[in-house]
């Protein structure tokens, strides 16, 4: 007989802290509820490992960005999970899971049984050996998800100081890997497939600003090719990354974000998936009704497009936990999670943030050499996604509250005219 918990969630990333504190708000007893990660650590702010974690200078370093720090919360220490009777079952991997008889089987054998289960089980990084290259366990080739991956990092930074870094992917890791790189005076290289970086919510507009701003810092360019091969040397390491294109680039060190796929292994057969996640209810409510999934692994109603998306970020993460527990201690109140969808970014001096989505007409505004600008998407006469860089907080608010309205729009040269007086003003 292994133990019993009548809440359980499953994961301790960044969706488990969050729901662990809203669960402690609303008032649970000692010994109700249970965290069972594979990571040895207490839930983290995951956005710090791409950000302050691999800063030369004063960086990031556990226990500074427990959750929920992140949302200006408490910061939940191993402490507090003790004190508040919250069982923290770490470096476990749970391998198997039976959501008839409601139960999980964890890596060392032990059966721990459950009334309602949370999946906060995540995303692992996709690897270069699902796209037919070999390599990925070299010992100076290195993906970052986990603290473990970032460690790693780290110490091959230190280990190849000022030498050569190949960044394979041009997306949210390979953009902000490729900003700490050059600030830890690496000579880096960012190689990936498309036209321009950030090509899933970038307009080639916006992307040629950031572009540009991360030439003028070292950073360089291989664009519409990808890795073939690696070369690599008798002691196991990777001294080249042959291209698609022929050309082929020395390496000391290699950093790949090629993007996630939501761990939703353990559920296959027995949940509803959809769109790659856990197919959940505006309560967050997956096909069974004691099992519950959120953050990355989630495909949720997002109200506000009127369909169903998986979103890999970390404030969905924090609101889908959030409702999650809200629903589930309130059976008869809550209300359906009404999500705004938001994604951001810091990188140097530069951060920026986006809402909504981004389909339709695009609209620029602003100062593209290097102050405030920004984007509008409009759709069927209608706003829909909003993109600011160098926005204030107002600014910023202002963006989200607009997006949020979807204000009618009639004429785009007019809202291009008004800028972010639009939202500003609406
Ligand atoms: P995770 O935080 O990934 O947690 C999943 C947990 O489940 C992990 O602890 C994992 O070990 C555990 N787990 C999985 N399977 C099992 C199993 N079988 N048994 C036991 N445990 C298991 N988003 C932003 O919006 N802004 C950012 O700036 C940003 N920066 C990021 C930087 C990095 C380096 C990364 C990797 C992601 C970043 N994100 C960012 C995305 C954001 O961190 C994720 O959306 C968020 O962490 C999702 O939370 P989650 O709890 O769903 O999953
Ligand atoms: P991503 O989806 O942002 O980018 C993947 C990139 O991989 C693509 O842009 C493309 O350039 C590249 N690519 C795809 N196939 C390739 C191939 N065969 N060879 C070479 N390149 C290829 O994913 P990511 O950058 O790996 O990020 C992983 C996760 O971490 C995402 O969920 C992301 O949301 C999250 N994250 C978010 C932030 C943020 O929100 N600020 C920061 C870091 C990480
Ligand atoms: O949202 C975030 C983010 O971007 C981080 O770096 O949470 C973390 C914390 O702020 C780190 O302390």
């Amino acid at each position: 007989m292994g133990r019993a918990f009548v809440y359980v969630i499953l994961g301790g990333g960044v969706a488990a802290g969050y729901a662990a504190l809203e669960f402690t708000k609303r008032g649970i007893s000692h010994g109700e509820l249970c965290i069972i990660s594979e990571e040895s650590v207490p839930p983290y702010e995951r956005p710090a490992l791409s950000k302050g974690f691999l800063l030369p200078e004063a960086p990031a370093r556990l226990p500074s960005f427990h959750t929920c720090v992140g949302a200006n919360e408490e910061r939940l220490t191993a402490k507090w999970y003790k004190e508040h009777g919250v069982e923290l079952v770490l470096g476990t991997r749970v391998k198997s899971v039976d959501v008839r008889r409601k139960t999980l089987l964890t890596g060392s054998g032990e059966t721990i049984s459950y009334k309602i289960l949370i999946i906060a089980t995540g995303a692992r990084a996709l690897k270069l050996e699902e796209f037919g290259v070999k390599g990925s366990d070299s010992e100076n080739v290195c993906y970052l998800r986990d603290l473990a991956d970032a460690n790693r990092l780290v110490n091959l930074m230190e280990s190849s100081s000022g030498g050569n870094a190949i960044v394979i992917g041009g997306g949210y890791i390979g953009m902000e890997c490729a900003a700490s790189l050059v600030i830890s005076r690496m000579n880096v290289t960012m190689v990936f497939p498309e036209e321009h970086c950030m090509a899933r919510l970038f307009t080639p507009k916006i992307a040629s600003f950031y572009e540009e701003f991360y030439k003028s810092k070292g950073v360089k360019f291989v664009k519409g090719t990808i890795l073939s091969s690696f070369d690599i040397d008798s002691d196991g390491k990777v001294t080249a990354v042959n291209l698609r294109d022929g050309s082929s680039l020395p390496a000391d060190m290699v950093v790949v974000g090629i993007g996630i796929r939501p761990n939703t292994s353990l559920f296959e057969g027995q949940l509803t998936l959809e769109k790659g996640g856990i197919k959940v209810n505006g309560r967050m409510q997956s096909s069974n009704s004691s099992v519950y999934a959120v953050g990355d692994v989630a495909t949720f109603p997002v109200k506000v497009f009127g369909e169903s998306r998986r979103l890999e970020h970390v404030d969905s993460a924090r609101k889908s936990a959030r409702h999650a527990v809200t629903a589930i201690m309130e059976q008869h109140q809550a209300d359906e999670f009404d999500y705004l969808p938001f994604f951001y970014s810091r990188v140097f001096t530069l951060s920026w943030q986006f809402y909504g989505d981004n389909v339709g007409d695009v609209v620029h505004f602003g100062d593209f050499s290097g102050g405030t600008f920004g984007a509008y998407w409009v759709k069927k006469g209608q706003l829909v996604g909003s993109f600011l860089e160098g926005g204030t907080k107002e600014e910023y608010e202002a963006i989200a509250k607009a997006t949020k309205l979807k204000p009618e729009v009639e004429d785009l040269e007019e809202l291009e005219r008004q800028g972010l007086r639009f939202a500003v003003t609406v």
